[in-house]
C-alpha cells in the first residue's frame, strides 16, 4: 500500500484558500485547514441538533427518529424551533458542512498539484441536495417542501412526492437519471472486472498490459474506449445521473403541476399518427 506511514514528501505547506498557515496541519491521517475546522463545526453542531431534536420527539427508535420541515403555512419564513425551525438550522449546518468538505478537498488538490475533479464531482451531489431542500422549496414558496431528516420518513417523502405526480416513472428527466445510474453501475462493473482480470493474475502468472485490456474489448465488441477514456466516461455517466436527478425533481411542481403521464400528450398529439 502506498504511503500508509504518511510520507513526508506529500505533507507540503501552502495551497490553502483561507487562513494561510494557521490551520495548515494534520491530525493523525486527516488534513485540517480552515475548512476542516468549519466542517467539524457544522457537522458536530448539526449532529447535536439532530440528537437534541430526537430527545424532544417521542422515540429513540433509530428508524423512526425524524426532524421534519415546517408546515407549508410558514411559507418562506423562519419557523419556531420545534415546528420546523430545527430542520431549518440542521439544513444550514448540512450545507455548511458539505460545502466546507468540498473546499477542504480543493485545498488538498492544490497542495498535491492535482486537478479539482473530485471536489467538482462532489459539488454535483451537493447541488442535488440543495435542489431538494433549497431551490425547489424556494420556487414553490415554502420550506415545507423540503424532505424530512429521518431514515424512514425521508422514504415516505419520496414515495408521497412521487405519487403526487401520479406516476413518477413517466417524468422524462427521471428516466434519464435512472438510465444514467444504471449505466454508471454497468460501466464500473466492466471496469472493475477488466482491471482485476489483467492486474490480479493467479499465482505464477504474469500481470497483463493495457494492450491486453484493449484487445479484450476489441475481440468482444469491436471497440475499446481506452484506459483513460473509461475514467472520463465513468465520471460523465455519474455526473449526468445526478444532474438529471436534480432536473427531474426541480421541474416537478415549479414547472409541471399535473401528473407526469399527462405530459406525454404532446407525443399523442403529434400530427403523424
Ligand atoms: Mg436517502 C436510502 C441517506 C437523500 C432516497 N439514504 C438511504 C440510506 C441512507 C440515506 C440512510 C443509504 C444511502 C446510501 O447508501 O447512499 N439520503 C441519505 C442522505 C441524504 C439522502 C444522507 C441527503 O441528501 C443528505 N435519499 C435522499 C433524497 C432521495 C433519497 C431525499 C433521493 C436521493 N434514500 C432514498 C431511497 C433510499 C435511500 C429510496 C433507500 O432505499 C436507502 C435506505 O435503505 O433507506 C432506509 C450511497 C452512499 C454511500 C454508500 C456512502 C455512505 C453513506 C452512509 C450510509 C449515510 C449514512 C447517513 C446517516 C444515517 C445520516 C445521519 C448523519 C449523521 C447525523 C451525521
Ligand atoms: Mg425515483 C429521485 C431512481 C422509482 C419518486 N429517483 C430519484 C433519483 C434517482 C431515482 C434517479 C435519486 C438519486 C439522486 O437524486 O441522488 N426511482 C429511481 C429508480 C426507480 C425509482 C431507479 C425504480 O423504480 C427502479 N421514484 C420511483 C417511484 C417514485 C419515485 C416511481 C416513488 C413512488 N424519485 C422520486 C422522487 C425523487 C426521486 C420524488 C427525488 O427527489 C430523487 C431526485 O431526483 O432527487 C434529486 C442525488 C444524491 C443526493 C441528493 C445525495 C446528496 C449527498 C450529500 C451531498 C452528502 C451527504 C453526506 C452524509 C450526511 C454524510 C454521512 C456521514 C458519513 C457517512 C460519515
Ligand atoms: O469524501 C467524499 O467521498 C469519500 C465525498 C462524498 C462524495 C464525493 C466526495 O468527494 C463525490 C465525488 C460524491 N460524493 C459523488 C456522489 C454521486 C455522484 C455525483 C452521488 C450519487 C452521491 N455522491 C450520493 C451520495 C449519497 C446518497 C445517494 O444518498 C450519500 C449518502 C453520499 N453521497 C454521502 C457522501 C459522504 C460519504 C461524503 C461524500 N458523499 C461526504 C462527506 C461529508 O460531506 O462530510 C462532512 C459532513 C459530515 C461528516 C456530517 C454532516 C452532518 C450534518 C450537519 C447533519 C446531517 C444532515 C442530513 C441532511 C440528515 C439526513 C438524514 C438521512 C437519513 C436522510
Ligand atoms: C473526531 C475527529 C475525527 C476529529 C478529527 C480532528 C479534526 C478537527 C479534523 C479536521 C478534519 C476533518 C473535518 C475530518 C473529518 C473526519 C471525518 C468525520 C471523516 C468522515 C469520513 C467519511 C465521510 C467517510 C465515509 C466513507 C464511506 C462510507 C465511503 C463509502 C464507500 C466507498 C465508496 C468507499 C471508497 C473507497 C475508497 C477509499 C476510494 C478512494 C480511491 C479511489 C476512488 C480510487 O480511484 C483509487 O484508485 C486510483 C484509490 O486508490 C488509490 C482510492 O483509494
Amino acid at each position: 500500500m502506498a504511503m500508509l506511514s504518511f510520507e513526508r514528501k506529500y505533507r507540503v505547506r501552502g495551497g490553502t484558500l483561507l487562513g494561510g498557515d494557521l490551520f495548515d496541519f494534520w491530525v493523525g491521517p486527516f488534513y485540517v485547514g480552515f475548512f476542516g475546522v468549519t466542517t467539524a463545526f457544522f457537522a458536530l453542531l448539526g449532529t447535536l441538533l439532530i440528537i437534541w431534536g430526537a430527545s424532544q420527539g417521542g422515540t429513540w427508535n433509530l428508524w423512526q427518529i425524524s426532524i421534519a420541515p415546517p408546515d407549508l403555512s410558514y411559507g418562506l419564513g423562519l419557523a419556531p424551533l420545534m415546528k420546523g425551525g430545527l430542520w431549518q438550522l440542521v439544513t444550514i449546518c448540512a450545507i455548511g458542512a458539505f460545502v466546507s468538505w468540498a473546499l477542504r478537498e480543493v485545498e488538498i488538490c492544490r497542495k498535491l498539484g492535482m486537478g479539482y475533479h473530485v471536489p467538482v464531482a462532489f459539488s454535483f451531489a451537493i447541488l442535488a441536495y440543495v435542489t431538494l431542500v433549497v431551490i425547489r422549496p424556494l420556487l414553490l414558496g415554502a420550506w415545507g417542501h423540503g424532505f424530512p431528516y429521518g431514515i424512514i420518513s425521508h422514504l415516505d417523502w419520496v414515495s408521497n412526492t412521487g405519487y403526487q405526480y401520479l406516476h413518477f416513472h413517466y417524468n422524462p428527466a427521471h428516466m434519464l437519471g435512472v438510465s444514467f445510474f444504471f449505466a454508471t453501475t454497468f460501466a464500473l462493473s466492466l471496469h472493475g472486472a477488466l482491471i482485476l482480470s489483467a492486474t490480479n493474475p493467479a499465482r505464477g502468472e504474469t500481470v497483463k498490459t493495457a494492450e491486453h485490456e484493449n484487445t479484450f474489448f476489441r475481440d468482444a465488441i469491436g471497440y475499446s474506449i481506452g484506459t483513460l477514456g473509461i475514467h472520463r466516461l465513468g465520471l460523465f455517466l455519474a455526473l449526468a445521473a445526478v444532474f438529471w436527478s436534480a432536473v427531474c425533481i426541480v421541474v416537478s411542481g415549479p414547472f409541471w403541476t399535473r401528473g407526469w403521464p399527462e405530459w406525454w400528450t404532446w407525443w399523442l398529439n403529434l400530427p403523424i399518427w
